[in-house]
């Protein structure tokens, strides 16, 4: 592949590692991690990894030899930006501590180690992969790890290869997986340990050990960079009401650090938006009132954030989808033998209560059709591809028209939409990242000779300096909680939601009135990788006020 000037210049980058990694590193253990909820049944499905204790790495003078070891890696999920650098902080992390030792990557994500597709990764491999993003030196996949039979292949790959130990990086449902392999690997005394790693745009995979998952940053930066921009065309165009998607799945995190970097009109946050249970009516309203205001002032232009996820939160919605889903279940036939999509919707339309049919009678067709044509493998319908920021213009559209109407709204509403995701999941990561990350795998190395398992690389004290990061590990069973999942209890990691009273949505809530009204916005620029450190070397908003 070609590389880019900044790619070749980035490549002899070399990212600051804590003062704790440089040399030798001893664990010293900090008490036990146990689940907040459900202990007994999580005791009970981990006997073999649960209850272990939180390790952290300090500086040692001992100097202790380790045994040559062959470690597999597997990426797994969406991309994000700094996956190459937990490979090469691993790869540099096993060679200084026994030159021998081995990297194999699984390719394709999960599947790869159950199919045993896998590549050794070479000095030279990583070489050309340092400080880049995306995740194609090996790939990844959304294959779930949760059958007896694919551990049980996964297991034979392994032992054909040497490997003693897997280092899984993902979000909170594959570093769920993590877990179960590695209870599962440890009963039967299979010599295989299994390391997690924290990843995930998304930035909903956090707790007190895990202060933010990797790519969180970059990918924020990226579309923080977008919105400045966006927002410097509507205040010199001031024509212009732009209405943006951010991804983020179920959690409004990236929405919520995106305003705080940009500080725009308007930003929903879903978890609010369930907590007040407001109708997709008052959302709108909300909206508009806003649009309304801004243009008595003669500001008819302005940009509203849109997390990927809102309308699973707006209760209504949620029975709505709950009972299109049952009701596609249960008609699936009928419903696929009929021809238009006009009938399609009628025949639904007679079946639902009557909340959601009314609801549902009011949204516009080509929604209307996303909710109900569109299904995952499951049957269910596939959330994040409805276009939330088309919903919302249309019925802000249609309410300004009655505010028009009544005198109240006299002004052009020119609106402009958006949807910000994959731009920022492959992104050159920020300083912060490509820090962040190769710690990470030089951590998940120590973890891993020492003989470490069911454990998440841990590195914390994020605010402060690279060099003054705390390294070290937090068993996974530890952050796991009971959740319904197809109809059955299962063990899983608890996704992290913006919290209501946590300082960044504090600090947003306390702002957002004077940034709705008042054009605030600021322009944060691309992402730099040389300069100031201020400018360079800058953590999230989110993580600034969280440690504030
Ligand atoms: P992960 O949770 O696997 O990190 O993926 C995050 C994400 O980028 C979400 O924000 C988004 O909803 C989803 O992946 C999109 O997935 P896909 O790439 O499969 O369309």
């Amino acid at each position: 592949m070609i590389k880019s000037p900044l790619q070749k210049a980035r490549a002899g980058y070399q990212p600051k590692l804590p003062q704790t990694l440089i040399g030798s590193v001893k664990i010293m253990e900090e008490g036990n991690s146990e689940p907040k909820t459900d202990k007994e049944e999580i005791k009970s499905l981990f006997p073999h990894t649960y209850g272990m204790p939180l390790l952290v790495f300090q500086e040692s003078d001992e100097q202790k030899s380790f045994k040559p070891i062959n470690v597999g890696i597997i990426l797994s999920g969406g991309q994000a930006p700094g996956g190459h650098n937990v490979i090469s902080g691993l790869f540099d992390g096993l060679k200084k501590l026994n030159s021998d030792s081995k990297l194999y990557g699984f390719l394709g994500g999960p599947s790869g180690l159950v199919n045993n597709q896998y590549q050794e990764l070479t000095a030279d491999i990583i070489d050309e992969y340092r400080n880049t993003g995306g995740f194609d030196i090996i790939g990844s996949g959304r294959t779930k790890l949760e059958e007896k039979e694919q551990f049980d292949k996964g297991l034979v790959n392994c032992k054909k290869l040497g490997i003693n130990a897997l280092v899984v990086i993902g979000g909170d449902d594959s570093n769920t997986n993590a877990c179960v392999l590695a209870e599962y690997y440890k009963a039967i005394g299979a010599g295989i340990q299994v390391i997690g790693c924290p990843k995930t745009i998304d930035g909903d995979l956090k707790n007190k050990m895990i202060e933010v998952s990797f790519g969180f940053d970059t990918a924020c930066k990226v579309y923080s960079e977008l919105i400045g921009n966006i927002q410097r065309d509507a205040y010199s165009a001031k024509k212009n009401w732009h209405f943006i998607k951010l991804m983020g799945r179920s959690a409004s995190h990236i929405t919520l650090e995106c305003a705080l970097q940009t500080q725009p009109n308007i930003a929903l946050i879903s978890e609010e938006v369930e907590a007040k249970e407001m109708t997709l009516i008052q959302v709108v309203d909300s909206i508009a009132d806003t649009i309304v205001k801004r243009a008595n002032n003669g500001d008819n232009f302005g940009t509203v954030l849109i997390p990927e996820g809102i309308i699973e939160f707006i209760p209504q919605f949620k029975n709505l989808i709950q009972e299109l889903n049952d009701l596609l279940a249960k008609y699936n036939d009928e419903f696929l033998s009929l021809e238009t999509d006009q009938e399609k919707r009628e025949f639904l339309a007679v079946k639902l209560s009557r909340e959601s049919e009314n609801l549902y009678d009011n949204l516009p067709n080509d929604i209307s059709d996303q909710l109900i044509l569109d299904r995952d493998p499951h049957g269910n319908v596939i959330v994040s591809r409805i276009e939330t920021e088309k919903l919302l213009v249309k019925m802000v559209e249609k309410r300004l028209k009655i505010y028009r109407q009544e005198g109240a709204y006299k002004s052009k509403f020119t609106p402009q939409n958006h949807f910000f995701g994959y731009e920022g999941r492959c992104a050159a990561p920020s300083n912060f990242d490509t820090n962040y990350c190769y710690a990470l795998g030089s951590t998940a190395a120590i973890l891993i000779t020492n003989e470490k398992t069911g454990y998440m690389t841990s590195v914390r004290n994020l605010v402060a300096n690279a060099e003054d990061w705390v390294c070290g590990g937090t068993p996974i069973t530890g952050m796991m909680n009971l959740e319904k999942r197809h109809g059955e209890m299962k063990p899983v990691i608890k996704k992290a939601l913006v919290e209501l009273d946590g300082a960044p949505f504090k600090f947003f809530a306390g702002h957002r009135d004077n940034w709705a009204i008042n054009s605030k916005y600021i322009f944060p620029g691309p992402i730099q990788y040389f300069g100031p450190a201020e400018v360079c070397d800058a953590p999230s908003k989110t993580l600034v006020l969280e440690n504030q």
